[in-house]
């Protein structure tokens, strides 16, 4: 059996990952893989309790809650759904993941990233994903095309200034790691992203080889 592979979506807030999502697990599966779309925080029962708990506006938590947190959905996601559904040679398509951590705790929120580092080894072990497409807009678009006028999530509330520096740090590990990144301008029209999905995937696919198990 071919090994599966781990492909995730990244970037702020309204850059539009579900949507990109949905049209790379299509691609994938024309191509004749066995998809399996996910979430971060989220993907277990348990981890969509979690989400919740991160995302309801009327929690305050330390920031290291935050992370632990962040990493508690993770290690559950990990055991239950990522690791076995590689095992099984299926393909791994996630809205957002570890480099979510970064830009978020990290950049957002001025956690050191060496604490996510130590969790990241400590839950991951060597595992990282095989191509991380990071959906890159200006935080002014994301949010317009995002915040539809609620009340908002504890990230949702966050100002333009956060964004912006979640932003950065993105760029920033884009460009400390541009074998795993793919960093696709999404402020484009639809068309011209799912045109740049398409040939960021292109080499990860024609690597595995055929997807009837002979790679
Ligand atoms: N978080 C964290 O802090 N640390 C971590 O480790 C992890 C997560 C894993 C929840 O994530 C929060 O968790 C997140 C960071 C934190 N908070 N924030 N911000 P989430 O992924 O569920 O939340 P989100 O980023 O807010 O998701 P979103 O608002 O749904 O954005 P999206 O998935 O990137 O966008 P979309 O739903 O695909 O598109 C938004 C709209 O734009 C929609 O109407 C689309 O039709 C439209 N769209 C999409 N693409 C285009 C283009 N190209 N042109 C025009 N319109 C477009």
């Amino acid at each position: 059996m071919s090994a599966g592979r781990f492909i995730t979506l990244e970037g702020i807030e309204g850059a539009g990952k579900s949507t990109a999502l949905a049209h790379v697990a299509g691609l994938l599966e024309a191509a004749g893989r066995e998809v399996v779309a996910t979430r971060e925080p989220g993907g277990t029962p348990l981890g969509e309790a979690l989400r919740a708990l991160l995302l309801d506006h009327r929690n305050g938590m330390a920031h290291d809650t935050e992370l632990l947190l962040m990493f508690a959905a993770r290690a559950e996601h990990l055991a239950q759904v990522i690791r076995p559904a590689l095992a099984a040679g299926r393909w791994v398509v996630c809205d957002r993941f570890t480099d979510s951590t970064y830009a978020y705790q990290g950049g957002g929120r001025g956690v050191p990233e060496a604490r996510i580092a130590a969790l990241e080894g400590w839950v991951q072990g060597p595992l990282r994903p095989d191509l991380t497409l990071l959906l890159d807009v200006p935080p002014e678009t994301g949010l317009a095309r995002a915040r539809g006028g609620g009340v908002g999530d504890r990230f949702e509330r966050e100002d333009v200034a956060f964004f912006e520096r979640v932003r950065a740090a993105y760029l920033r590990r884009a460009e400390a790691e541009p074998g795993r990144f793919r960093v696709i301008d999404a402020a484009r029209p639809l068309e011209a992203v799912h045109a740049a999905l398409a040939a960021a995937l292109a080499p990860l696919l024609a690597d595995a080889g055929t997807g009837d198990g002979a790679a």
